[in-house]
């Protein structure tokens, strides 16, 4: 049995050499070996009067993201469709939260009054 091990782990490594020198031909894989478990680390940007994501490439699963509130006054950070509020991020100040979400298209806002209007509103497409 041990020795079966053996010979699958030595296959599996003459496998990756292999791989790994194949040539520049391949294009790089964002995959990460690790699996999905790790989950993605988006930073967020508000001020006034915006919201940045700093990748339009959101993968569904778990997100953690870094909300930055780089203007002078407060803000929240509200996901709708996912029921996710983030209240009170002062201005110079970080919070982290994270998410988990499904395919799909969602409003992302601030909602302190008058915010989303002026320009703290926008959508996010999940794959
Ligand atoms: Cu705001």
């Amino acid at each position: 049995m041990y020795r079966r091990m053996g010979v699958g782990v030595v296959v599996l490594l003459v496998a990756l050499v292999a791989a790994s020198c194949g040539g520049g031909g391949g294009k790089p894989s964002g995959e990460q070996p690790g699996g999905p478990s790790a989950g993605a680390v988006v930073t967020v940007t508000e001020k006034e009067w915006s919201i940045t994501f700093s990748t339009a490439a959101l993968k569904a699963g778990p997100l953690k993201l870094t909300l930055k509130n780089e203007g002078s006054i407060e803000h929240n950070f509200i996901i709708k469709e996912a029921n996710v509020e983030v209240d009170s991020i002062q201005p110079g100040q970080s919070k982290e939260v994270t998410v988990t979400l499904k395919p799909g298209t969602y409003t992302v806002m601030c909602n302190i009054a008058g915010h989303a209007e002026a320009g703290m509103q926008t959508s996010i497409k999940v794959q």
